[in-house]
């Protein structure tokens, strides 16, 4: 199971690293934004928004790139974690992100993704991710694809996804 999904991720690191061992902040955000509800004209947003927060970016490598990937496998636990946030009107910063990730789905990220994701998703630029700027658009992303199929969850869900993608890279 870990090095199919290791493979897969691989394909989709490639497509955009060519063979480069980084690929950049921008092509990371592509790879996230891909599926998303998000209109052009918004994901046009997203896009020049982060160019202008990451200047000149360092990159994100393969090992960081693959943590992320199976932190979003786990985002339905992580929901109810930022829910609890929310509800406490509370957005989180990026210290706590990193924690809650590392507690929900034991998946230590780098401090540079998480800075990152941060520069992708913070809407309304307060430094912290509501469950309205992350978590809501990251579902849309993830459900998209099993619309039309029973509800499933984990390996069968992330296997669906592969499906998917792989079509929609095809
Ligand atoms: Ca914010």
């Amino acid at each position: 199971m870990e090095n199919l999904q290791t493979e897969v991720l691989e394909i989709e690191f490639n497509e955009f690293s060519k063979g480069l061992p980084a690929i950049t902040e921008l092509d990371f955000a592509k790879i996230l934004l891909r599926y998303t509800y998000l209109q052009s004209d918004q994901y046009e947003m997203y896009l020049e928004r982060l160019l202008d927060r990451i200047p000149e970016g360092r990159g994100i490598t393969f090992t960081e790139f693959k943590s992320f990937c199976q932190f979003l496998n786990t985002l339905d636990d992580f929901a109810i974690a930022m829910r609890m946030y929310t509800l406490a009107d509370q957005p989180i910063s990026q210290e706590e992100f990193h924690r809650a990730v590392k507690i929900c789905t034991g998946t230590e990220l780098s401090p540079h993704i998480v800075d990152t994701v941060f520069k992708i998703f913070d809407d309304d630029g307060d430094g912290q991710l509501s469950y309205k700027e992350f978590i809501a658009i990251m579902r849309d992303r993830l459900h998209r694809g099993f619309k039309h199929t029973s509800r499933s969850e984990g390996w069968d869900a992330f296997k669906q996804c592969v499906k998917s993608e792989m079509k929609a890279v095809v």
